[in-house]
C-alpha cells in the first residue's frame, strides 16, 4: 500500500506552522543547518527484509496481521517506509528467506520505488527443507568437508542472486561455534572456517565486498567461531581488500566499547557495513535508540570523525543497515521509529565543534571535552531532521501519518490477518 502525493502534502500542510516555528528555532542554535539538513537527505538506512513481520522469540511468535506474504509484498513496504521518510530507500535481502525467482520484475519493481538493494544475507545458521546434510555443528567451520561444501555453495549461490539483482556486497553471518568446552579444537574450527571463507571470497566479483559479521554468544553458549571484532578483523584481513568486518551493536557482550571499536576498524580501513538496533542484555534487536541513544551518539560521533578523516563519503562510503526484529511493536512503526533515531544521532554527531574537542583533547582538559560532546548530544535537532524529510517529499511526522491514514488496517484487509512473513 502506498500513500498518494496529496495525502502526504496534506498531513504536511496540517503540521507546517509549528514545523517552521521549530525550525527557525533550531536554526538560530546550530552552525552550518542547511549542510546538515543536506546531509541528512543523503543518508540511507537499508531495511532488513526479516524486519517487516513480527519476529519472535524461542518461547513464542505473535503475529501482527497484514504482514508481507512474498518478497514484492516486503518492497512494497519498504517503499512505504521510504515515502514517509525519505530515508529507508534500499532493502537488504536474506536468502532463502527471500527467493527471488523473475528478477527482470524486482528490478523494474525497485525502480518503480526508487530502491536499491543493499549486501544479500546468506543463511547457513538453520537447516533448509532441500538441504542434504545438517548445519547442527556449524556451517564454516565443519569437521566434515561436505558440510562446508554445501555452506560454500550456498554463500556462492547468494552473491549470484545478489548480481542479478545489482547488489554489490555479500553479509556474512555464522552460528558457528560449540556450546561446551571441548567440543570444538578452536584452531581447527577457525583454520576450516578460513578456508571456507577463501573460496567464497574467490567467487566474488571484482566490484562486490564481503562484510564478515560476528557475534558474542548465541546460539552457541561456550564459543563463536566468529566472536568478536578480532576475530572477524582477522578474517577479513587474511582474505584481502575486498574483505570488511560488520558490526552488529547487539552482537557485543554488554558494556563494550562499540564507539572504541568502531574508530579503530575505521581506521584500519576494515570496517564495512553496520547493523543498527539497540539492546539491554545482548542480542536484544529493540528499536534503534530506545535503550541507550547516548552511545549511538558517540559511535557516529567516531563514524563521522573515522569517514572524514579517510575521506569517505558519509552516505555511501559503508553500508548502512537497521538489524531488528521483535514481537511487541508494529513492524513498520518499529522500522520508522528505528530510522529516525539514527538520523537524530547523525545530526547531533555533526554539531559537534571538531575543533575545539581535538584543542581540548590535547590540552588533556576532560571536562571540556565532554561539554563539547554532551552540548551537542543534548541539542534538539528533529527539526532538521523533519526538514530533510520533507525537503525530500516525505512526511513531517510519519508514525503520525501512519496511524492517520491506519495503513495497518489496510493491510489486514488485504493480506489477511494470520498472514506470516516470509522467514519468521
Ligand atoms: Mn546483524
Amino acid at each position: 500500500m502506498l500513500l498518494s502525493k496529496h495525502t502526504i502534502d496534506q498531513h504536511n500542510t496540517d503540521l507546517i506552522a509549528m514545523h517552521q516555528k521549530q525550525l527557525a528555532y533550531c536554526k538560530s542554535t546550530v552552525e552550518n543547518p542547511d549542510k546538515i539538513i543536506n546531509l541528512l537527505s543523503q543518508f540511507q538506512i537499508g531495511i532488513p527484509s526479516w524486519a517487516l513481520g513480527a519476529g519472535g522469540t524461542r518461547f513464542g511468535r505473535f503475529s501482527f496481521g497484514g504482514e508481507p506474504r512474498n518478497i514484492e509484498e516486503k518492497m512494497e513496504d519498504i517503499a512505504l517506509l521510504h515515502q514517509l521518510n525519505q530515508s529507508s530507500g534500499t532493502i537488504s535481502l536474506h536468502i532463502p528467506w527471500d527467493i527471488p525467482n523473475d528478477f527482470p520484475k524486482l528490478i523494474s519493481l525497485a525502480a518503480e520505488y526508487g530502491l536499491a538493494f543493499d549486501a544479500v544475507n546468506s543463511n547457513t545458521f538453520q537447516n533448509q527443507p532441500s538441504q542434504a546434510l545438517s548445519y547442527k555443528f556449524g556451517s564454516l567451520q565443519h569437521v566434515n568437508k561436505a558440510v562446508r561444501q554445501q555452506a560454500i555453495q550456498h554463500n556462492i549461490e547468494v552473491i549470484k542472486i545478489g548480481e542479478s539483482l545489482g547488489s554489490k556486497a555479500l553479509t556474512v553471518w555464522l552460528a558457528d561455534g560449540s556450546c561446551f568446552p571441548g567440543q570444538l579444537n578452536f584452531r581447527k574450527a577457525f583454520q576450516n572456517t578460513l578456508e571456507s571463507l577463501t573460496e567464497i571470497y574467490a567467487a566474488l566479483p571484482d566490484d562486490w565486498k564481503i562484510f564478515i559479521e560476528y557475534k558474542a554468544f548465541e546460539p552457541n553458549f561456550y564459543s563463536m567461531t566468529v566472536g568478536d571484532w578480532g576475530q572477524s578483523l582477522l578474517y577479513a584481513n587474511k582474505l584481502g581488500p575486498k574483505a570488511s568486518t560488520l558490526v552488529d551493536l547487539g552482537h557485543h557482550l554488554p558494556n563494550a566499547n562499540i564507539e572504541q571499536i568502531v574508530s579503530i576498524l575505521l581506521n584500519e580501513g576494515k570496517l564495512g557495513g553496520f547493523h543498527f538496533n539497540d539492546s539491554k542484555y545482548g542480542d536484544d534487536d529493540l528499536t534503534v535508540g530506545s535503550i541507550n541513544p547516548y552511545q549511538l551518539f558517540l559511535i557516529f560521533n567516531e563514524l563521522i570523525d573515522g569517514m572524514n578523516e579517510k575521506g569517505l563519503d558519509h552516505a555511501k562510503g559503508l553500508a548502512w543497515m537497521i538489524d531488528a526484529s521483535h514481537n511487541i511493536k508494529d513492524p513498520l512503526e518499529d522500522l520508522l521509529q528505528s530510522v529516525e533515531a539514527i538520523k537524530i544521532a547523525y545530526s547531533q554527531a555533526l554539531l559537534v565543534d571538531t575543533v575545539a574537542l581535538k584543542d581540548a583533547q590535547e590540552n588533556n582538559d576532560t571536562v571540556r571535552a565532554q561539554e563539547i560532546l554532551q552540548h551537542a548530544y543534548r541539542t534538539d535537532t528533529r527539526p532538521l531532521v523533519a526538514e530533510s524529510r520533507i525537503q525530500s517529499g516525505g512526511a513531517l511526522d510519519p508514525i503520525k501519518l501512519f496511524r492517520q491514514v491506519g495503513i495497518r488496517a489496510a493491510l489486514v484487509d488485504v493480506r489477511g490477518s494470520d498472514s506470516t512473513a516470509t522467514g519468521l
